[in-house]
């Protein structure tokens, strides 16, 4: 049994509390570099320090914000005066968190497949990061529909690797936020994707049993049930919010800590909606808070609005407080469009 079982169980309880989400601005370097040269932006630590700091520095984001989930890069800097990253957060009210995976990466003998790694070492990452004050971390799987795929070793090889973290997570202290991505690539249908989550949650959750992680000690971060995006046959927000939650509902015991939804490429009007749906309709039938844990969903009108412009940060920081209140809203059946109906700075 973990030795802090009882802090585990309250920082859980923290990352979901009512009307609050986590923010995942946890992209690797690759990933943030990508977004930043769609912009123009340069790929230097310089601006990912400088954004960074901008989005933990945003007035009253703990008001919808219970936690970020940082990157390895992000976690060990500071703002520009000289504040650790850590300090900003905590005095802020809010959790710290850290991304703990190193990748997915090829599956062997599985062709377009991918199996996310990080094990090697990763008890004494843990113990480093709880050191320096994160107490929840995040290990994304990526499960991908396609053509004769995902096949059972694929599931498998992911699922083991989730409840390991998850594991190690719990006796170093951490809460682990165990993400099973099922991609929305692909012209997939709904019912596909349901297919594909159900046997994903059902084998996650086989696994995590396996290895003795507590439930009420982590919180799940899966995909929405979606058709693909490239999908002929989309459906309506109400059929979105249903087949997830009758997914759910399906697979994850009623003693998990929390759900936290990933935006995955939706657009950030159709995560909020789908959210929304979800709790405004079927949020009586769900034993566990139901909320959202957005990179994209959250950061993106703020980050194109920023562009690297030093003169943009107070703007930009508005329009982050706004996607994040608009998820928070979201995640207690809140939420209608015309609340991202913001006026545009330009
Ligand atoms: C699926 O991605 C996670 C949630 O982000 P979205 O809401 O935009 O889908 C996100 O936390 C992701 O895991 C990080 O951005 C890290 O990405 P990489 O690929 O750099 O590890």
């Amino acid at each position: 049994m973990s030795p802090y079982l009882e802090e585990l169980k309250v920082t859980a309880q923290a990352m979901v509390a009512k009307g609050k989400g986590i923010l995942a601005m946890d992209e690797s370097n690759g990933t943030c570099n990508k977004r930043f040269e769609k912009l123009g932006i340069p790929t230097t630590e310089e601006y990912r320090q400088a954004y960074r700091q901008l989005i933990l520095t945003t007035p009253d984001l703990s008001n919808y914000i219970s936690g970020p989930i940082l990157y390895d890069e992000t976690i060990r800097q500071s703002t520009t005066e000289g504040v650790p990253f850590l300090k900003v957060i905590t005095d802020a009210g809010m959790i710290p968190g850290i991304k703990v995976d190193t990748g997915a990466k090829n599956l062997a003998n599985h062709p377009n497949e991918k199996v996310t790694e990080g094990l090697d070492g990763l008890g004494e990452r843990i113990a480093e990061y709880y050191q320096m004050g994160a107490r929840f971390a995040k290990w994304r799987a990526v499960i991908t529909i396609g053509d004769g795929i995902p096949s059972r070793a694929c599931i498998e090889a992911n699922a083991h690797g989730l409840a390991r973290y998850a594991a190690l997570c719990q006796e170093g202290g951490l809460v682990p936020i165990v993400e099973p991505e099922v991609l929305i690539d692909g012209n997939h249908t709904l019912e596909r994707c349901f297919e594909v989550t159900d046997e994903t949650l059902h084998t996650v959750f086989n696994h995590l049993y396996t290895q003795g992680v507590a439930f009420d000690q982590m919180i799940l971060k899966p995909s929405m049930v979606i058709p693909g995006k490239d999908c002929p046959t989309q459906v309506s927000v109400e059929a979105v919010a249903e087949a997830t939650i009758n997914c759910l509902l399906k697979n994850v015991p009623v003693t998990v800590a929390g759900i936290a939804f990933l935006s995955g490429g939706q657009s950030i009007e159709q995560s909020s909606a789908h959210l929304n749906a979800m709790n405004a309709l079927f949020g009586s039938r769900c034993p566990w808070p139901v909320t959202f844990s957005y990179a994209r969903a959250i950061q993106q009108p703020a980050l194109d609005y920023w562009s690297g412009d030093s003169a943009r940060v107070a703007e930009a920081q508005q329009k982050l407080l706004a996607r994040a209140k608009c998820n928070s809203a979201a995640s207690v059946g809140e939420y209608s469009a015309s609340m991202d109906e913001t006026p545009v700075l330009v």
